[in-house]
């Protein structure tokens, strides 16, 4: 009988061993990788800690840094009191961050808040309220609560603040937009308002008639409604945030107390002309409302803002003058304000007399020009504040605080030399004369590239 061959066994056994000494070097792999990861780590925080030792003593010796914190206000007694726990509010007052959108426009809005939310309110939680002619769509809602770090509202326009009233005629409406889209006025034949991102300023007038939007609507619901909506009622201040915006700066403190604490009524950044077909008979109307109720012109009004050459009217003057409206107008599409002033008398009897003249339809009234002449003539002068500490964009203008401080700081992060206060078509040079704030020519003009 043939023995089973030996030299089998001893091939397997070899496997064996092979396998064995295979796992032990694997071992011995792992453990010295163990090790040097230890050893990693134990240099890493090492060197960690004698960064931040040295951060903080750059702060000790004078230069802080520059609000660069995720954190509360501080949490002391006064703040503590300051807390509102049933809304989450920090701010202490009635405010709201309001914007006025559509559905499509769910980036831009998310966008402005991401925005708005980094440079002031995750440190305040003022609520945001949002506006539409349009139910709020489930992922509109889900997205913009989601980065609000206070609370939301959302809320659709009645629709009789967002149609075509009874007393205007809507042939003479449809021959005015045909006209002024045939003469290729800036959105002329439009009742919807949009702007083209990037585009030169002025911007292009639209080669056609476009009625599909609501240009129209927006602008008269922006300039005699959203103050009376329901959700807004129980505020006496908005800061009106438009999709798409840019802040460069943070803002640190709440510019809603200081509209308060120093009797301002209305905030701006930007100021510019108005296209002036668009608002034909304007003035003229203005005019003659206040020549049946000059009670409500202001003692102190800013009529040398308005119209070239004019003074300011005096008390008890009945008219104001036979200057015409020169267009400079604060841009809209950012204001903080006292709701109150729209809600006064004298506004909304302003506002009430121009809406019975059909213009916001037959011509298209811009809510900038309106709140502005409105502000203008019947409030006094020095409750207008121009937030110069305040960068901000809305395609196609921005503007950028000049000054060294804020960018030094950490605090602003924009290109100072891209910057509207300077450019022909501001009307801030004017605001500042006429409010006595004096700048030297070549302050505005230190950081243009001009
Ligand atoms: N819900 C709704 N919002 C609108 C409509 N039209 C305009 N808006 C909003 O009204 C605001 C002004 O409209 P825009 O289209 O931004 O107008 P614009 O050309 O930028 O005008 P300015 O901002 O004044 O320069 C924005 O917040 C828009 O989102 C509309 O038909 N429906
Ligand atoms: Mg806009």
């Amino acid at each position: 009988m043939v023995p089973e061959p030996l030299w089998q066994c001893p091939d397997a056994g070899s496997r064996i061993s092979a396998r064995f000494f295979t796992r032990r070097l694997s071992l011995r792999i792992l453990s010295l990788l163990s090790i040097c990861v230890v050893l990693y780590n134990v240099a890493y925080s090492t060197e960690l800690r004698r960064r931040l030792e040295k951060v903080q003593a750059l702060g000790v010796a004078g230069q802080p840094r520059y609000r660069t914190d995720t954190t509360e206000p501080e949490d002391d007694p006064s703040s503590a009191t300051r807390y509102d726990t049933t809304t989450g509010q920090n701010g202490t007052e009635k405010a709201t961050l309001v914007m006025l959108v559509r559905n499509s426009e769910l980036d831009g809005a998310l966008s402005s808040i991401r925005m708005v939310e980094d440079r002031f309110n995750r440190r305040f939680h003022y609520p945001w309220t949002f506006l539409n002619d349009r139910p709020f769509t489930d992922d509109f809602i889900k997205y913009t609560s989601g980065l609000a770090s206070g609370p939301v509202e959302y809320a659709v326009v009645p629709e009789d603040d967002w149609s075509v009233p009874d007393h205007v005629n809507k042939t003479v409406m449809a021959a005015e937009m045909v006209r002024m889209a045939e003469e290729e006025i800036i959105y002329g034949g439009s009742l919807s308002y949009r702007y083209v991102p990037n585009q030169a300023f002025p911007p292009p007038a639209p080669a056609a008639a476009n009625d599909s939007g609501t240009l129209r609507h927006m602008c008269r619901f922006n300039s005699g409604f959203f103050y009376n909506q329901e959700v807004m009622r129980k505020y006496d201040w908005y800061w009106r945030v438009e999709p798409g915006i840019e802040l460069y700066c943070d803002i640190d403190y709440d510019p809603f107390t200081f509209m308060r604490e120093n009797k301002k009524i209305y905030g701006f950044v930007i100021s510019m002309y108005e296209f002036k077909d668009t608002i034909t008979t304007l003035w003229d109307r203005t005019r003659q409302f206040v020549a049946e109720n000059s009670q409500f012109l202001h003692a102190n009004n800013s009529l040398d803002f308005l119209v070239d050459g004019a003074q300011p009217s005096k008390p008890g003057d009945k008219h104001l003058g036979n200057g015409n409206y020169n267009l400079c107008h604060f841009w809209s599409n950012f204001e903080i304000a006292s709701l109150e002033f729209y809600r006064s008398e004298a506004y909304s009897r302003y506002f009430e007399f121009l809406d019975s003249t059909g213009g916001f339809f037959y011509e298209r009234w811009g809510d900038a020009p309106v709140h502005s002449i409105g502000v203008g003539l019947f409030a006094p002068k020095d409750s207008i504040h121009h937030f110069a500490d305040f960068g901000y964009s809305h395609a196609p203008c921005s503007r950028c605080p000049q000054d060294d401080e804020s960018h030094a700081s950490g605090r602003c992060l924009c290109n100072r030399s891209k910057h509207f206060d300077s450019d022909s078509y501001s009307c801030l040079p004017r605001w500042w004369r006429v409010s006595g704030i004096n700048k030297a020519p070549n302050e505005l003009l230190k950081h243009t590239d001009a």
